[in-house]
Formats: structure tokens, sequence, C-alpha cells
């Protein structure tokens, strides 16, 4: 019998098991389990239950037990940036802080006032956010930094809550700001201004490196299957990319989930001055490779439109009711801090186009039009800088993530971009979750088969441009180019 490989995999809104068998070269993926993540105010902070997200994932291994699955491998990956503190005790000290957090935001300023943003993008290639690793450690409570024996990142601490074994991947480390891209290590000279010791992160290790088999206090507690755990690309956007079919010659990818990550695989870092002054970063990707992107801020706009209309529409219906409207009724930078983490983001979209002089989007139809023809206007206007840092025309954008379901902006962004478009599969994350399992376990030779195979497994659809709005992206590049001077 095939083996089987289950992906965690958990968001910023919602986690799941996904069960994997490789049948007759083809992939095949079943949801065994879902839950929800959100962050809530405790102490003060925005902070994630961790405790609540480990207790699902055994929820998840007991109904995968109870299928008849008594053997399996697994994977985990999360978001980025966000980390636990251990004791020496073993135990974690507090709550993790989610990025959305407050507490960074002057910290950029604070920080690189002492050492010059320059240094630091020559040093890590990794683009200026605030919620940045780098700048939450900057900001963190001494005090229990001091009784800090471990800093491990989301991914890294459920693993190592599941085996008792600490490590720290590098493609999850990348994105904390501190690492060296020459040197691969974590750069001392971050290191000190943050007050963090190299020995308070456990080894570097590359994705695909075993972990370790679920600790017997586990299987003591529940009814669970067999498990050796396989340190993954635990960064969910490096496994959303292994996990893209990569169709084109010269292609590009937009993950498409609470953050929409749209860029290109390198195999060299590109830290240059353009790259720098568009705040380009180069998260390190599986297999040597760079995650050459920018962070645009996603459907986590529409995800909070949907909540704030009580979930009386489900995000198909949202998308139903957008097709009904024109696009483009009024631009909206929808990189805006201002959207981050909003008190209300309707009021938000509205209060930001009454200060613009625009139409105000008013219905439920009229607000998901806004954000998905400006999401997809967002994504045209990077598809275009990124040719131009890296000196030649994307051919294809394939677009992964539960966002690559959203016909509309596929078509809208074929369009404006114009350049082909590929959807799917939606579930890309963690089919690159698994993919770095099965070649681990030798059942994949390589990230090319395996790409193959992905796009062997699942349909995606093409769309193509439908004549040219070149013309209003040029009007939005203006619009934004004037919003920029005017709000900084
Ligand atoms: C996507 C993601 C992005 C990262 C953001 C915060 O889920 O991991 O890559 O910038 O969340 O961690």
């Amino acid at each position: 019998m095939a083996k089987t490989y289950v992906a965690v995999d958990i968001g910023a809104s919602s986690g799941r098991l996904m069960l994997s068998q490789l049948v007759d070269g083809k992939l095949k993926l079943e949801e065994m389990h879902r839950f929800k993540n959100g962050f809530t105010k405790k102490d003060g902070h925005d902070r994630w239950d961790i405790d609540h997200l480990i207790q699902e994932i055994f929820t998840g291994l007991e109904k995968i037990k109870k299928a008849g699955y008594t053997e399996i491998t697994l994977g985990i990956d999360t978001w980025a940036v966000d980390y636990v503190l251990v004791g020496k005790d073993g135990e974690r000290l507090n709550d993790p802080v989610s990025y959305r957090d407050a507490r960074t935001q002057e910290s950029i300023e604070k920080l690189t006032s002492e050492l010059p943003k320059e240094y630091i993008y020559e040093k890590t290639g990794i683009q200026f956010l605030d919620f940045n690793t780098l700048y939450q450690l900057f900001e963190e409570d001494q005090d229990l930094l001091a009784q800090t024996d471990k800093i491990l990142m989301i991914p890294d601490y459920i693993g190592y809550v599941l085996t008792g074994n600490a490590v720290t991947e590098v493609t999850n480390a990348s994105t904390t700001q501190m690492l060296s891209l020459r040197e691969g290590l974590f750069d001392d000279n971050l290191l000190e201004k943050i007050n963090v010791k190299q020995e308070q992160f456990p080894k570097l290790v590359d994705p695909g490196t075993n972990l370790g088999e679920l600790a017997d206090k586990w299987h003591q507690k529940y009814d669970l299957p067999k498990t050796k755990v396989v340190t993954v690309a635990t960064h969910d956007t490096a496994s959303a990319v292994v996990g893209t079919p990569a169709v084109g010659q010269r292609w590009s990818y937009l993950s498409s989930g609470t953050w929409s990550l749209i860029g290109a695989e390198l195999n060299v870092p590109e830290n240059g001055e353009a790259a720098f002054e568009h705040n380009y970063t180069n998260e390190w990707g599986a297999y040597g490779t760079y995650r050459f992107l920018k962070n645009i801020m996603g459907l986590w706009i529409i995800q909070n439109v949907k909540e704030e209309l009580d979930n009386k529409y489900s995000f198909a219906e949202l998308a139903g009711l957008a097709g009904q409207e024109e696009p483009f009724q009024q631009f909206i930078d929808v990189n805006d801090d201002r959207f981050q983490n909003p008190a209300n983001m309707i009021q938000e979209l509205q209060a930001y186009c009454r200060e613009t002089g625009q139409k105000v989007p008013e219905t439920p139809g009229e607000i998901a039009m806004a954000v998905y023809s400006n999401l997809s206007l967002y994504y045209a206007n990077e598809l275009e800088i990124l040719g131009n840092i890296l000196g030649y025309k994307v051919d294809a954008l394939n677009i992964v993530g539960g966002g690559s379901n959203v016909e509309i902006m596929n078509q809208l962004t074929a369009t404006i971009a114009g350049v082909d478009v590929y959807a799917g599969p939606s579930e890309a994350t963690a089919i690159g979750n698994v993919i770095v399992q099965m070649i681990a376990e030798g059942d994949i030779l390589n990230v090319y088969l395996a790409r193959r195979i992905i796009a062997d497994s699942f349909p995606l659809k093409k769309y193509s441009p439908e004549g040219s709005l070149q013309y209003k992206l040029n009007e939005y590049q203006a619009f934004l180019k004037e919003t920029k001077k005017t709000t900084v």
C-alpha cells in the first residue's frame, strides 16, 4: 500500500490536516480535519492560542487513526515571523504574540536609527515589515528574554511539543530578517541589537530533515497513528511555492491566502538597489532557492469584510455579488498600513474612499468588488515592478491557494497584467508540505518532477487577457504615486 503522508497546515485564519498518497503517479489529497484560527487580546496583546492549535492536531490525528491509517509521516507548516519563548524547564513562557499586534508599529524607525536599513537589507535581503521577528524581539519583555532557553518559530515549537526535538528550520527562520544571506547563519550584529544570543536558537536545518517520532506521552494520552515527523518547508509560503505547478518558461507565482505573496523563484538572491527600493524580499525557499516576492494585504481584507457582515455571505457568494458590479469604481492602496488591523475593515475602506474624494462602496457587492478589483490592480502593478527588477517580463502567473478560486480576480488580473494566469491548486501549501516529505522519503526524486506530478494531479484553469486594461493600470499607478506622496 502507498505510504501515507499528512500535512498539518495552519494559516492565520484556519488550520487543516490533509492526508496524501502517491497512487499511480498521481497525488491524492483528502482533508481529514479543519479548524479555525485567530488571535485574541490577552494581557494587553493580540495573541495566538497555541495550545488550542496543538489540541486540534491531536483531534485530527485521532480521526486519521480511526479512518484506518496506522502509520504516517507528518510535516508542519504555519505562517511566519512569530515565535514562542521556551524556558529552561522546556515549557513555554507565554502565549505567542501575533504579528498583527500593535507593539512593533514604531520599531523599524527605532531600530534602524541605530543600524541603517541599507546594512540590514544588504545582510539579510529581507523586506522591511514592522512585524518581522527582528522588531518583535526588539520589543520583547527583557525579563522573559533573560529566562529564555530557546526561541522557537511557531512550526518549530509545534514540532518540539510533538517530538521533544528542537530545530530552527531555515525557510521560516529567514523571515526573521536576522539570517545572513551570505553566511547562512544568524547575524551577530543584529542579534546583539536585540539582546539575543546565537545559542537561544536551536540548530538550523533544511527542509526535509527528520525531526523524530511522536513522543510516547502523546500515544499514552491519545489514540494516534505511529507518526514520524519530518521538518518540511515550515513557512507556509515556502510550502506553497514548492506546491506550485510552475507553468510557463518565465513563471511567477501568487500565493493567495490571508496574504497575497507575489514573486518569482530564484536560484541567486537579488538584493540590489532596485529590490531595496521596492522592498522586495529574498526569503529562503526549499532546495536552495529564494522566494523573491512582495507581501500584499490579500484576502485578509475580504475575510474581515465577511465577518463584519456577520458571515451572512460565503466567499463564493461575495464574489458572485461582486460580479454584478462594475470594477474600478475607486482606487485603493490595499497595502496601506491602515488595513493591517483596523477596528472595522468596512468602515476603514469607506473612510479611505471618502478621504480620497472617491465613490464610497456601500453594498456588500460594491465593497467586495472594490476589494477584488484593487487587489488585481495591485498584483498587476507588482508584476510590472518584478519584471523591471529581474530584467524580463514573466510569461505566466501561477495563482495558488484559496484565492485561486476567485474567478473574477483571476480574470481581472490576467487582463490588467496582460499575462496568462493558471489557477490552482487551492491546496498548494499542503501539497508542498507533503512533497518535501515524499522527496525526503525517496518516493519522488526532486522538486522538478514533483511539480510535473502536481500539474498532472490537479485541474488547473487558464485565464488569458481579454482585451487590454493597461490604461487602468497606468491610472492606478499614478494614483498610488500621488497618495503615497501625501501620506508619507
Ligand atoms: C502567509 C505568511 C506570509 C508572512 C505572513 C506573516 O501566511 O506566512 O508569508 O509574511 O504570513 O507570517
